[in-house]
């Protein structure tokens, strides 16, 4: 596989990370976002990418764009080791963190964002900084606020809870507080709380972790305090210390710059 990346980008970070813990092998072409107006933007890359984004997945003769898809085809292609839970509530579970990130928070802080900002709407870099910062610590204060519930046996499979109510019907209780989860039996990863869990959700990380740790790295650019989400900063740093997660980090890219 052919994977185009950045050090610094969260997205390809994710597909990093999901290449990393499912061991896959993979040479990586480099993307540099900033120079000579951005690569991403070439038409050379844009074939490949038509949002001019990284990363890139190349498999065979198929192409894969956003990290999120990328994730979910390794773990369809190469199900072991899984990167998704596998009872319905807790890939529910894993899902909505992974929207949380990659669809209401990493978007509102993109390069193409701030730039757009700053060049149209002739924004000052401290105001961008602010918007960047402001959308960050929005989307870690919901997650932590996940976590916390999760943790709390809220949206988890609790006692002999019937499948029944399908996914819509025990997240939906767990954002309540309600008691009539669902879920269940298979696998049992949902009923894992944090304080048994170092993980986002069950016993070993997925989709959930990849995004977190991707994007407390970049709101940690941004000095965003990340000590003030205080489960996510626990699941980040002991993410951070396997083998798997230190592989794909941004400091340990080839193309890593000061
Ligand atoms: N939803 C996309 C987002 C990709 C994305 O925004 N990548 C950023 C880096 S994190 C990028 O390439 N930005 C280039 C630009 O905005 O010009 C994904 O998850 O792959």
């Amino acid at each position: 596989m052919i994977l185009y990346t950045y050090f610094r980008s969260s997205a390809a970070y994710r597909a990093r990370l999901a290449l990393s813990l499912k061991g896959i092998a993979y040479e990586a072409r480099f993307v540099h976002l900033l120079r000579d107006g951005g690569e991403q933007l070439k038409p050379g890359y844009r074939r490949l990418n038509p949002l001019g984004r990284v990363p890139t997945l190349i498999d065979g003769e198929r192409v894969f764009t956003q990290s999120v898809a990328i994730m979910e085809y390794l773990e369809e292609a190469c199900p072991r080791p899984a990167i998704m839970p596998g009872e319905p509530v807790a890939r529910a579970q894993a899902r909505a963190i992974t929207q949380v990130l990659a669809a209401d928070t990493q978007p509102l802080q993109n390069l193409a964002v701030s730039r757009y900002l700053g060049q149209v709407m002739n924004q000052p870099k401290p105001a961008i900084d602010a918007w960047m910062r402001h959308w960050m610590n929005n989307g870690l204060a919901a997650l932590e606020e996940l976590l916390a519930g999760f943790a709390g046996g809220v949206g988890s499979a609790g006692e002999g809870g019937s499948s029944s109510g399908g996914v819509g019907s025990g997240v939906g209780s767990s954002l309540s507080g309600g008691s009539g989860v669902s879920g269940g039996s298979a696998g049992g990863a949902v009923a894992k709380s944090i304080a048994e869990t170092p993980f986002c959700i069950g016993d070993f990380p997925t989709i959930a972790d990849i995004c977190l740790v991707a994007q407390c790295f970049a709101s940690r650019r941004l000095a965003v305090p990340i000590e003030r989400y205080p489960r996510v900063a626990r699941i980040e740093a002991h993410c951070r210390a396997l083998p798997a997660f230190q592989v794909a980090a941004p400091e340990r890219q080839p193309d890593f710059e000061t």
